[in-house]
């Protein structure tokens, strides 16, 4: 039965007693793309007549089974011959042998839909399995919708396809998803299955999987779940289509169902949604790419230093410590290491609390913070990130002092959000070692990480972030060294020009409400401005010696009456302890008293009536517009790390895919400037 012309991307070998493995072999992660599926539909057919075959069993090579369907692929229909996963499927779905599933790995996307098309299905312990479509802005468009609901239920499979999570083997066990957990060998295991009876799950009825509720059951279900989703235009579209195809589950025929989720399928592949969320997909993959970086090996960082308990410091040490890289924080003031303690603790045993780390575990990671005053302390340390105040002379002499007492090969890193990385480095006699690592607050929750390259930064020290920032679970982003970086950058217009709009009589209210609700941002800018902090932007400002944000100085004046944002209890908003835990913006008509009167002083005529479309494009023009300049200046490398900076660093809203995607795919605005990208040069302090 082995094939000789075994076509290059699936392996078929003759176990024996009629077991024919089929091995998927398409690097990097055996995504079942047209190519793979039109040679495994002809080997199934083969396999299907061929009276020598008992049973079929799948694995895939490359450490895992498969990373589902090729995402490459939705931007091209398949046309009449293509073969696609659901191709893939039906043929198993229609064949009389055996059918087993047994990986070592992954089974993501079409990947799990073809496990759950098998009559049986084996992994490692190590192994996942997870219907991640729905951050592509897809359903599970190859059975998933149909076959999940009737293994486990459709409540716990709606749950689990609206999340898009991976879920662990074990328990994959627990929830009958997975027949075994092979503890040796996963393709022996899977022998035993041989000749099994055929156990087709499309046959089974999908129950509901919660407290009977009687003849409505269903309708409340559906009902609840369309009602925990965000609306279809801001974010929802592929819930909505998910949570439809599961009522076809419970309420159809599978044969109904297979077809209905098709048709959703493909409503959501041709959507604006899934191409932007799709952008993003690709584009965070692309960040680790640096045209014209040399090839070098990382640095291995084994321990780590942070200078500075801070809010800051603490948070970028939990990150350590979390990835399992021991660190040392160097603090003289002993308040500040009681507080830093109090937050350390405090994360770890919320982690627990959460599930998500077991006490031992937690205890371990916490400990491995230790405490010192003594630079000399960090004479063996491989990086030391540095987390003090604001302050170029106080960082210098941090650096100068850190270039004195660690060994000549360790790392030096600055967590600054705006200050010059050169003349940082210039405190050392090491600048090759020398970068930027901006950790966005809490360090230990946002997943954004600015990895800051000045013109001496070294090939291996870039490098070594880059990998560093992966290690921390962050996504790395590379930045040139200038003002702000690339977020704060471009945060600094968008903010300017919200508060022109205010300045033009729209009350910051029904500004931080139509770029929240209607646009789909995590914060509103002005809710944004309060919580970083107004006399962090009036600083920030006048040290630029720019424009205060807008034509009329009312961020200098709020501050001026100690209006300082979130932290003070006002700043463009109110907030009251007893509403939101204080974080709630409430609108404050004083504010905007004194926004009016500023303007009419300053005599900017007024235009209150702007319709919302038009609060929109004021507000992510000029991110557009930076953006494209940061990437004209070589700051950013591309537009769509700039799209990824915004979008895990501000709240931007994937389903926009980030200020530059959106400007050009959705509101069809050309930046000015345009947004050609930088050619490969270094990346320098603009
Ligand atoms: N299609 C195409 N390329 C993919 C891919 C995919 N599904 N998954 C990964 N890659 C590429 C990725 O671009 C990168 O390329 C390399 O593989 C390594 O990826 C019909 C419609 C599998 C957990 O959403 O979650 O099935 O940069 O850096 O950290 O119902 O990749 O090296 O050139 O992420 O080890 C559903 C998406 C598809 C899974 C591995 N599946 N992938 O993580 O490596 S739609 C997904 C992942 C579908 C069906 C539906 C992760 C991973 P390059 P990586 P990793």
């Amino acid at each position: 039965m082995s094939n000789s012309n075994t076509p290059q991307r699936v392996k078929t070998t003759d176990l024996g007693d009629g077991v024919l493995l089929i091995t998927l072999d398409s690097p990097p992660v055996n995504a079942l793309g047209y190519a793979l599926c039109g040679e495994l539909v002809p080997l199934l057919e083969a396999a299907a007549a061929d009276p020598a075959v008992t049973t079929v069993v799948f694995t895939g090579a490359n450490g895992f089974f498969s990373g589902g369907a090729d995402v490459n692929d939705f931007s091209t229909p398949p046309t009449g011959d293509t073969k696609t996963v659901r191709d893939v499927i039906e043929t198993v779905e229609k064949s009389d042998k055996t059918f087993v599933a047994a990986f070592d790995g992954s089974a993501l996307g079409g990947g799990f839909e073809l496990a759950l098309a098998c009559d049986y299905r084996i992994a490692t312990a190590k192994s996942r399995v997870g219907l991640p479509e729905i951050k592509l802005g897809l359903l599970p468009g190859a059975g998933g919708t149909q076959r999940l609901p009737r293994l486990i239920g459709a409540n716990d499979a709606l749950q689990m396809m609206l999340k898009g999570d991976m879920m662990k083997a074990p328990d994959a066990l627990a929830k009958g998803i997975l027949d075994e957990v092979a503890s040796g060998d996963v393709i022996e295991a899977a022998k035993k299955y041989a000749g099994k009876p055929k156990r087709r799950i499309s046959e089974k009825k999908a129950e509901l999987g919660v407290a009977n509720l009687g003849l409505f059951a269903t309708p409340f279900v559906v009902a609840q779940a369309h009602m925990m989703v965000p609306p279809e235009e801001n974010g929802g579209f592929a819930a909505h289509k998910l949570i439809d195809a599961v009522q076809a589950a419970i309420e159809l025929p599978f044969e109904r169902g297979w077809a209905r989720e098709l048709r959703l399928f493909m409503e959501l592949v041709q959507s604006t949604p899934s191409a932007a969320l799709r952008h993003v997909f690709f584009a965070e993959r692309e960040l680790s790419k640096v045209p014209g970086l040399p090839k070098t090996e990382p640095i291995e960082i084994k321990t780590a230093g942070v200078i500075g308990a801070g809010t800051m410091g603490t948070g970028i040490a939990i990150v350590f410590a979390e990835a399992g890289i021991p660190v040392t924080i160097i603090e003289t003031k002993d308040e500040a290491v009681e507080k830093s303690r109090e937050m350390i603790f405090g994360t770890f045993k919320y982690n627990v609390d959460k599930g998500r780390l077991t006490q031992e575990d937690a205890w371990k990671r916490a400990n491995s913070i230790s405490f010192e005053t003594d630079y000399a302390e960090l004479g063996d340390v491989d990086i030391v990130v540095e987390a003090v105040f604001e302050s170029m002379p106080v960082k210098k002499d941090v650096f100068a002092k850190l270039d004195a007492a660690t060994k000549p090969e360790a790392i030096l890193a600055s967590n600054t959000s705006t200050l010059d990385i050169d003349e940082i480095a210039s405190a050392t006699k090491r600048p090759g070692n020398v970068l930027g690592l901006h950790f966005f607050a809490p360090a230990n929750i946002m997943k954004l990480l600015e990895v800051v390259r000045g013109k001496e930064t070294s090939p291996q020290t870039l490098t070594t972030g880059i990998a560093l920032g992966k290690k921390l679970r962050k996504v790395a982003v590379v930045s040139g060294n200038a003002f702000g970086f690339i977020g704060n950058r471009m945060l600094f217009e968008y903010e300017a020009q919200a508060v022109q709009l205010a300045e033009e009589g729209v009350s910051p209210a029904r500004i931080d409400q139509v770029i929240k609700e209607k646009f789909g941002f995590a914060m509103g800018p002005f809710a944004v401005a309060d919580l970083s902090g107004l006399d962090v932007y009036n600083f920030i400002s006048q040290s630029q010696g720019g424009s205060p944000l807008g034509r009329i100085l009312i961020i200098a004046k709020l501050v001026e009456q100690g209006r300082l944002g979130q932290k003070s209890g006002a700043g463009f908003f109110k907030y009251d302890k007893a509403v939101g835990k204080g974080r709630q913006a409430i609108p404050d008509p004083e504010v905007e008293q004194l926004i009016a009167q500023l303007a009419k002083e300053a005599g900017i005529p007024q235009n209150p009536n702007v319709s919302d479309e038009e609060i929109i494009a004021r507000c992510t023009r000029p991110l557009a517009d930076s953006g494209a300049e940061l990437v004209r200046n070589g700051i950013a490398l591309r537009p769509g790390d700039v799209d990824i900076v915004w979008i895990y660093g501000y709240g931007f809203p994937p389903h926009h895919g980030g200020p530059m995607w959106y400007a050009e795919n959705e509101a069809h605005y050309t930046p000015k400037g345009g947004t050609a990208a930088a050619e490969t040069k270094e990346l320098t302090h603009a």
